[in-house]
């Protein structure tokens, strides 16, 4: 699926700023058609935003069901002629929309772009309203799953079993585009490299008519590096520059489709990292050096906006992940905003790209978010249903990201129930989905503490075996030397079983900012800092550990709990971007020099 972009044949229009907004408590809003006039008593809303957190109210932060969204615009006069599509970056999680008083399209899955033609349904020059309605509520039958608890007074309770706040809104840009009656729907790219020679092999999918296929690559100077023809092909590049960890090389291929008399029909360009991307034995390998992930495990999570994207966010992670000399990090634990993917790309940084499938275990929902104990693969609870919901999750996310550089590794779960044969039964159709959809990259999921080698099911399936492990903190806390001889027992086991690459998708401590002591405990900053010390000593003693993923970038908001102080503090920054002890300590492993 292609990012709306500017061409000679493309315009863009983005909708971001304050719309309408309404909570729909009650539910009635689909019944009383509330999108066919403007709605009633509503507030104003930034968007992006999660709604959650802006309005200093119980009620809004903790709704369940629907919400609102509607907004006017002016469709350009000068659009007429051309194919107008509506599209919403993110709808967490599913949305219904209308243009006007028509029903336009509608999406589950809280963190993948959907769109619309919408030529048929919009006036050039007139004005339009456009009205979503978004419903935050997930279900058994949902990815990530959850349920809705009824009380006898009528309150709703969602129950989640993840970690971290359930935000929910438009959280990314809306957008109006367009492009010609003839067009470039979308691109696969696959790109090699041998010695000093790199191939992009292309494939062109067009819509609305047969129009010829021109394809150049151009190099950041822009200058033409090879051209094509036909709708599919490959172009072969001398003496390339391939994108690296570090160094974001990035070409740009030009798509031009051509009509009669070679008259300029669409065009659109997509940067393109030149990289390969392969396992080998115990090895990751990236243009066929191995790679090391130093990094985080990060969460879209920050004060008032939630989960909304945001560009000054966003450059400053990245300059504190360059401060601390991370070269990668996980989507942790659902598809991130497009943009944050492209600035990995320009910028050399390395993604492990997960999808929203977390909480797929009843033993950690029990455990650790309180739900009521169920089995995790079941009839009732997650099932073929949700299975199928899982594939579309795998799909949307493959769909969306497979020509970004930066991914180099699909994580399809997080810390799934993999112990089991229902287990089993559940991921074995999904890996080979995944597979099949790119054969181009290695795939993973992460792991839970307690799946070790001897119980697990699902690990063949798999190339990369990664690991969230909390010894010193849900395990043994306090008591680092007996922490730190289980972690090793338990890393010889994997080695012992599996010639695979090993990497701690995650691995920490809570520390509450600002609690110090000189004998370190659960909790201060030394300790968090002492546990992840102990955890790297142990990673430099396996040629196998190939990777080390913090838990976590920075602190973040979650359900509340006893477990949790304002929220998870595994952040090695804090959740306004203060470093606490653990990321100098981190700055001086992964810089050397600091
Ligand atoms: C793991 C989860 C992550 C949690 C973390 C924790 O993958 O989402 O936030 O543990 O407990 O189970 O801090």
């Amino acid at each position: 699926m292609l990012i709306p972009r500017e061409t000679a044949t493309r315009e863009r229009k983005s909708l971001d700023g304050l719309w309408r907004f309404s909570l729909d408590a009650a539910g009635r809003g689909r019944q009383e058609g509330w999108w066919r006039e403007r709605l009633a008593g509503a507030r104003e809303i930034p968007v992006p935003a999660s709604y959650n957190d802006l309005f200093a109210t119980a009620e809004v932060r903790n709704h369940v069901g629907d919400v609102w969204y509607q907004t006017l615009t002016r469709v350009p006069q000068r659009w007429r002629g051309a194919r107008i599509v509506l599209r919403f970056d993110a709808a967490t999680h599913s949305a219904v929309v209308w243009v006007g008083e028509k029903q336009a399209t509608e999406h589950e899955g809280g963190y993948t772009p959907f769109e619309v033609d919408v030529t048929d349904l919009v006036e050039p020059g007139a004005e339009v309203r456009i009205t979503a309605v978004v419903s935050n509520v997930l279900t058994w039958h949902t990815i990530p799953p959850g349920y809705v608890e009824e009380f006898a007074d009528g309150r709703r309770r969602q129950q989640v079993f993840h970690d971290f706040f359930n935000y929910a809104g438009l959280h990314r840009t809306v957008w109006l585009y367009t492009t010609p009656r003839s067009y470039v729907a979308d691109l696969t790219l696959v790109t090699d490299l041998d010695g000093s020679t790199g191939t992009v092999g292309y494939q062109v999918e067009t819509g609305g008519g047969a129009a010829d296929v021109a394809v150049t690559l151009c190099d950041a100077e822009r200058g033409a590096v090879a051209e094509a023809t036909g709708a599919a092909g490959e172009l072969t590049v001398e003496d390339v520059r391939p994108w690296q960890p570090g160094e974001g090389y990035l070409y740009d291929l030009i798509v031009e489709l051509r009509g009669e008399g070679g008259a300029l029909v669409d065009t659109y360009s997509l940067p393109v990292g030149i990289r390969t991307v392969r396992v080998d034995g115990s090895r990751f390998l990236i243009n066929e050096k191995p790679f090391y992930f130093r990094g985080l495990g990060k969460h879209e999570d920050a004060a008032v906006r939630g989960k909304a994207h945001d560009n000054a966010l966003m450059v400053h992670d990245f300059a504190l992940l360059e401060w601390l000399g991370a070269n990668s990090f996980r989507t942790a634990h659902y598809p991130y905003a497009e943009e944050v993917l492209e600035y990995a790309d320009r910028h050399g940084i390395v993604v492990i790209d997960e999808t929203p499938a977390v909480g797929i275990n009843s033993g950690l929902a029990a455990g650790v978010f309180g739900a009521e104990p169920h089995p995790t693969f079941s009839e009732d609870t997650i099932n073929a249903t949700t299975q199928e919901a899982h594939r579309r999750a795998i799909r949307e996310l493959v769909a969306r990201d497979k020509n970004h550089p930066c991914v180099v590794l699909w994580s399809i779960a997080n810390e799934p129930e993999s112990v089991t044969p229902e287990s089993r039964e559940y991921f074995e159709p999904l890996a080979a989905e995944a597979r099949r959809l790119d054969p181009t990259r290695p795939i993973s999921f992460a792991n839970v503490m307690g799946s070790t080698p001897d119980l697990d099911k699902i690990t063949d399936l798999f190339d990369v075996v990664m690991l969230n492990r909390y010894y010193g903190w849900y395990g043994s806390p306090g008591d680092l030397a007996t922490a730190e001889a289980a972690l090793e027992a338990e890393i010889s086991a994997w080695v012992a079983a599996y010639e695979k690459p090993i990497i701690f998708g995650e691995y920490g401590a809570d520390a509450f900012p600002g609690v110090h002591d000189v004998v370190a405990g659960p909790w201060t900053e030394e300790y968090q800092a002492e546990v992840l010390a102990m955890f790297d000593r142990v990673f430099d003693r396996f040629d196998a550990v190939v990777g080390e993923h913090v838990w976590n970038f920075a602190d973040f908001a979650t359900a509340p709990g006893v477990m949790r102080v304002d929220g998870n503090k595994k952040g090695v920054f804090t959740r306004e971007r203060r470093p606490k002890a653990a990321a100098h300590m981190l700055r001086r492993r992964w810089r050397g020099d600091a």
